[in-house]
């Protein structure tokens, strides 16, 4: 699946759900870290706790959905998004119900504008 690192965008597969744009975070950033003026966002106690009774070595994402959704998904649910057009583009149209559609849709359309944000010198 690519490289996988923090700051890095992906469409990330949760149970019940279509895949969904996300983005890797380094749960061991200290709080406030800011990036390139962008402050990190930083993942709340509770999701770090839940991940001490994890043994695989699973990645910390934040869903750019509408609740800012954290979990933890082992590789194997994360594909680079933003690299391959014809992966983002089956991803896009993934669901067959038109609300889901429009919310993954808004969903890349925030992941790729935050990351233009991260990376701009
Ligand atoms: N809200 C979902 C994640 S998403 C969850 O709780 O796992 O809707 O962004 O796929």
């Amino acid at each position: 699946s690519g490289k996988l690192k923090p700051l890095q965008l992906v469409w990330a597969k949760s149970r019940g759900y279509p895949w969904y744009p996300a983005l890797i975070i380094d749960p061991s950033i200290p709080k406030g870290f800011v990036h390139n003026s962008v402050p990190l966002p930083c993942p709340p106690d509770n999701v770090l706790t839940l991940r001490k009774n994890q043994t695989s070595d699973d990645f910390l994402v934040l869903f750019f959905d509408t609740k800012r959704t954290w979990q933890w998904l082992p590789s194997s649910k994360l594909e680079l998004l933003g690299i391959q057009k014809s992966i983002d583009e089956s991803k896009l149209s993934e669901s067959k119900k038109p609300t889901l559609r429009k919310a993954v849709k808004k969903a890349y359309e925030e992941a790729l504008h935050y990351q233009s944000q991260v990376t701009k010198k």
